[in-house]
């Protein structure tokens, strides 16, 4: 039987003798709204608002969350659910950045395969990681992307975490930057759409810098140094390290200096999104270049890593933050603090992704093997990039598809309108996101041709 504390008691029965309610009124969800209409004067102002917020519109209803509203799907990831319920036997799915072998299915990599069973084999526990993760995995994380020979990484002076992969990271250096102090950031126009929620989520007001010239489908990179230079002193500006999303659109190695010194001259804080280590050139190591030039350049930059792409570890959300600090006692405590933000979000990272990671990296030839394996995957989307060309040429389409070629990494930024998109998905079942990218990690020998020919369709030819 439940017990009811005296005042509540109290409450049941003015109401009761009221004749709103019956003997449900003993009932706790009864019990639970009675406090809430009643209670309103005692709270505070904020939960206040949500009493009265909640008491207007749940009063009369059986459900608490009868005034919440359907919220869309995500653009991206809700992709998926669209195509799943489509079934038409010749649906593509070229939304989500998700690797897939010429015949169409997920890509374990090899050596992933071969580190599992050791890790396996070795019959490990499942303790709790530490609030910043596996050591090993984060030392191993830092020297993939700064370099073995990194001398700030030999200093001592780079901060870094195991993180929920590269979401997890964006969102907690997110949170850290308002923390301390930066009130926007600056992300390119356009950018991967989840940018933005993650860092207003975070607490900041997110600002856009210019990066792509639609017309020319090329880097926008006269009016990129404008902006840059007309940003606040200080401010916090994020850059894809590599294989830019969605415009696959990266700076050439001189426009990458030029970028350095503004924001040396400007003081601003580059912070790295390295999601497609491995997808640029093929080359892991050779992707790091940008990250790698910035700490040469004497830059406190910051990093986050996701093992998602290149390492084919999607769902095992592996990542990794990292800071550059002056010294490895301001490394000491930029790490305590990013540690603050982890421990209440969601106390520490998983285990089985960093054990991979952590396998491979610390096997020179399982490291090797890795490269290999990855640069085969950015080869395959390299071939379908001029398969999907050559397909459109073939067809006599009006329009050049030579950015297509161009562009490099998971994505082609096709240049379609978001009518030709929608029509790409009700006519011929080929799902990409609206803003016109293609993923062409899901572009196969098998489905290219009938691409090719709903985009021919869709834009007319021309
Ligand atoms: N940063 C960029 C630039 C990305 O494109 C993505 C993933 C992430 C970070 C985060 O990936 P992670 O959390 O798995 O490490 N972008 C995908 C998937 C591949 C997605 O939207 O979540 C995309 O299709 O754009």
């Amino acid at each position: 039987m439940t017990i009811l504390r005296p005042a509540t008691q109290a409450l049941l029965r003015r109401t009761a003798n009221r004749g709103v309610l019956t003997a449900a009124a003993s009932t706790v969800r009864s019990r639970a709204r009675s406090v809430v209409v009643s209670t309103t004067s005692t709270l505070t102002p904020s939960r206040r608002g949500f009493a009265d917020a909640a008491a207007a519109t749940t009063v009369g209803n059986t459900s608490p969350w009868a005034h919440f509203k359907m919220a869309p799907p995500d653009p991206i990831i809700g992709l998926n659910e669209a195509y799943n319920s489509d079934d038409f036997p010749d649906k593509v799915n070229v939304g989500v950045g998700a690797y897939r072998c010429d015949q169409g299915m997920p890509f374990v990599l090899p050596v992933v395969m071969e580190a599992e069973k050791a890790i396996i084999a070795e019959e490990m526990d499942h303790e709790y990681s530490g609030i910043a993760g596996c050591p090993d995995f984060v030392n191993l994380a830092l020297k993939f992307v700064y370099g073995d020979d990194c001398a700030a990484l030999q200093e001592g002076r780079i901060a870094g975490v195991q993180t929920l992969s590269g979401t997890g990271g964006l969102r907690v250096f997110g949170e850290t930057l308002a923390t301390f102090g930066h009130k926007h950031i600056y992300v390119p126009d356009p950018t991967w759409g989840n940018h933005i929620p993650i860092f207003k989520n975070a607490g900041l007001e997110v600002r856009k810098y210019r990066y792509y010239d639609n017309d020319s489908c090329s880097l926008d990179f006269s009016n990129l140094i404008d902006d840059m230079r007309a940003m606040p002193e200080g401010s916090c500006i994020l850059l894809h390290a590599c294989a830019h999303n969605p415009t696959g659109m990266d700076p050439t190695v001189d426009q990458w200096k030029e970028i350095s010194n503004v924001a040396m001259e400007k003081n601003l804080l580059p912070f790295f999104d390295s999601a497609y280590q491995g997808f640029a050139s093929g080359d892991a190591r050779k992707d790091a270049a940008a990250v790698r030039m910035f700490v040469e350049d004497g830059h406190n930059i910051a990093v986050v890593q996701s093992f998602s792409k290149n390492f084919g570890l999607y769902g095992q959300r592996i990542g990794a933050l990292s800071v550059v600090a002056a010294d490895p006692e301001e490394a000491k405590r930029v790490l305590s603090q990013l540690k603050v933000h982890i421990r209440p979000s969601y106390s520490n990272p998983p285990r089985h992704g960093a054990r991979i990671v952590t396998k491979i990296l610390s096997d020179p030839e399982k490291t090797n093997d890795f490269v290999h394996q990855c640069m085969g995957m950015a080869k395959r989307i390299d071939g379908m990039r001029y398969e999907l060309r050559q397909a459109l040429e073939d067809l006599g389409s009006g329009r050049s598809w030579d950015h297509v070629t161009s562009q490099i990494g998971m994505f082609a930024y096709s240049g379609l309108t978001k009518d030709q998109v929608v029509a790409l998905r009700e006519k011929h079942h080929i799902y990409c996101t609206l803003d016109g990218r293609i993923s062409m990690a899901g572009v196969t020998s098998n489905n290219v041709e009938y691409i090719a020919r709903a985009i021919h369709d869709v834009t007319g030819g021309k």
